[in-house]
């Protein structure tokens, strides 16, 4: 169906993708439930889809072993010269980059249907939002895209004939000869897949993959690599930051962004359930934020998305409650187990296991087997407006007003569990030095120390060096106005192990700790690393918690501190002269205070 408004850059650009892919048809999404049902028909129809008994509209999807999560190291960044990537991207030339893509795409979608989705990043029509259209060949990418975002007509009712948008497109790779039958997960070879980006031009190009950040463009590709680049040059900030809203007992509210690399929560922190009596929180977003300033001054943030493709594995109804309930029904479930009584299941749920069922490669699975059930990246696309705890201003077009940037990573020893930077500039530190050890579900070693600024190693569009800067720019405009910064570690460990925070709701004293600092009501100590509270400082009341623990929690360990600084030099010296010369004053500063006597 082609639907009603035209655009011209559009229909251009759809023609022109169409001779080159040689799909057998095009589809224009038009959004509805319809649409929806009918795909998701299909796939079940085919094999791909196993709808859930146990969860109304929902399905399971397996994914090819080959494509189960986002390949960083087949992932581009097409700037004119290598420095503008920096370091922590893969280069590769926009010509060069655009032949190979051409070269792939001839004729990639044959035995397929072209489905053209247009799609608003943030609510439609907010100050803040993009509209992106994503091309692709997968029914599957079109329903996460009808959960993850805001599409179809009235995106293209929005756009308008002459409106611009940020080209997506996308194919999983995998040519149907005439007569083939398809696979349930098609997708191309490793060495073949391509998430490209061409931030000068604002394009995606995504080859080969499926899954996730690979396939569904809105999400890491256009909000994050696109976008920041975007908001680079246009004095706004696009970052991976979960938004959460906190509201005191006497109704006061603070609104939060938060910055964590994987596996230290965030999703959790996002829709925590405060511990503390009379505090509430409420999610506006689990992943992305972005940030302009709006007419008050203030940073004002929305949350681009209107799903979660969360994890799935570990999430429970203690680790996270709310997100346990906003996957009951309406989801898409990927690479989960399937029970025999037609539910999903992965390592971490709680009660006990199944007796037995389908693991994510769809074998015969039961307790005890070596390999887990579910893959640890599988993942659940559910709407942001089933978690029970989404804030209702969460869709303001405006966005909220932020009052608190935290940064934070896993660190068994050295890091405090909380500290508030002295000013912007050393948040900018705080967040740049951001570092975290590596766990199980990361790939590699365990427990080893990757320094991920920002949480944004994976998805700076352009020289992490330039990325600081921007930052420090964005403070410049901010003045007075600007967030308070603090950094948080939940994964503090004593030496035989343990942990020594309970986290989860827990972890609402700390933020309380936060929105009275910006009160001027909680103490704090001035330490060489930034404030700490000190004792008292934290409300601790009803927690039955050890004092050596606090104690330890809290400790400024000069030593520990000490031995950082060669780490952090380290880093720092790989983006050489870019380096803006605020961080390094920063870095200079630290170790000047670790020598003296404060
Ligand atoms: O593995 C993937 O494709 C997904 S990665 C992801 C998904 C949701 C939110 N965050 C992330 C991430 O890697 O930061
Ligand atoms: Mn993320």
């Amino acid at each position: 169906m082609k639907i009603f408004v035209t655009n011209e850059k559009l229909d251009n650009w759809v023609r022109e993708v169409a001779a080159l892919c040689g799909p057998d048809a095009i589809h224009w999404c038009d959004g509805s439930k319809q649409e929806y049902d009918r795909l998701m028909a299909q796939m079940v129809e085919s094999g791909a889809a196993t709808p859930l008994r146990r969860r109304p509209n929902s399905f399971l999807f397996r994914s090819d072993p080959s494509d189960v999560a986002r390949t960083e190291e087949r992932t581009f960044i097409a700037t004119p010269s290598k420095e503008e990537a920096g370091p922590t991207n893969n280069w590769i030339a926009p010509d060069e980059l655009k032949r190979t893509m051409t070269g792939l795409s001839r004729g990639c979608m044959a035995g397929r249907t072209l489905y053209v989705i247009p799609f608003s990043m943030g609510p439609i029509g907010s100050p803040i939002a993009k509209i992106g259209v994503q091309i692709t060949d997968s029914p599957y990418v079109v329903c996460n895209m009808h959960i993850m975002t805001r599409m179809g007509t009235r995106v293209m009712e929005a756009l308008g004939p002459h409106g611009d948008f940020i080209p997506c497109l996308h194919s999983v790779g995998a040519p149907l000869a005439k007569g083939q039958k398809d696979l349930s997960w098609p997708c191309a070879p490793m060495e073949k897949k391509y998430v490209s980006h061409f931030p000068q031009e604002n394009l995606i190009w995504s080859y080969g993959s499926g899954y996730g950040g690979n396939a569904l463009l809105g999400k890491k590709c256009l909000a994050l690599r696109i976008a920041s680049a975007m908001a680079r040059r246009e004095g706004w900030m696009a970052e991976h930051m979960l938004i959460t809203r906190l509201t005191s007992p006497a109704g006061r509210r603070y609104h939060i962004a938060a910055a964590f690399p994987s596996a230290c929560g965030k999703t959790n922190l996002a829709m925590l359930l405060p511990t503390i009596p009379g505090w509430k929180t409420e999610c506006i977003g689990e992943d992305i934020a972005w940030m302009k300033i709006g007419p008050d001054g203030r940073l004002r943030a929305i949350n681009p998305e209107s799903g979660f493709f969360g994890v799935a594995p570990g999430t429970s109804h203690k680790s996270n409650p709310m997100a346990m309930e906003s996957v009951k029904q309406n989801v898409i479930f990927t690479n989960c187990a399937l029970t025999d009584d037609g539910d999903i299941w992965w390592e971490g749920m709680e009660g006990a296991p199944p007796a037995h069922a389908i693991d994510w490669l769809g074998r015969d699975w039961s307790p005890g087997r070596k390999e887990p059930a579910a893959h640890p990246n599988a993942r659940f696309t559910t709407p942001a407006a089933q978690c029970p705890v989404i804030c209702g201003d969460w869709e303001k077009p405006e966005g909220v007003p932020i009052d608190i940037f935290i940064f934070g990573g896993r660190r068994s020893s050295v890091v405090p569990l909380v500290t508030e930077a002295f000013d912007w500039d050393h948040g900018v530190f705080l967040g740049a030095t951001a570092a975290s050890e590596t766990t199980a579900a990361v790939i590699g070693k365990v427990g080893v120390l990757r320094r991920d600024p920002f949480a944004m190693t994976p998805f700076c569009g352009y020289n992490m060096a330039d990325y600081f800067s921007h930052w420090f720019d964005m403070g410049d405009k901010l003045g007075g106005k600007a967030p308070r910064i603090f950094y948080v570690n939940w994964f503090r460990k004593s030496p035989e192990g343990k942990w020594l925070w309970p986290g989860f709701g827990e972890n609402s004293r700390v933020l309380k700790w936060m929105c009275e600092r910006l009160e001027g009501r909680a103490g704090a100590k001035k330490t060489p690393i930034g404030y700490l509270p000190g004792e008292g400082d934290l409300d601790l009341t009803g927690l039955d918690l050890p004092a050596e623990n606090i104690c330890e929690l809290l400790k400024f360990d000069r030593e520990a501190w000490k031995a950082e600084v060669p780490d952090i030099e380290r880093f720092f010296g790989q983006f050489g002269d870019r380096l803006p010369e605020r961080l390094k004053r920063q870095q200079r500063g630290l170790a000047e205070r670790l020598e003296k006597d404060v």
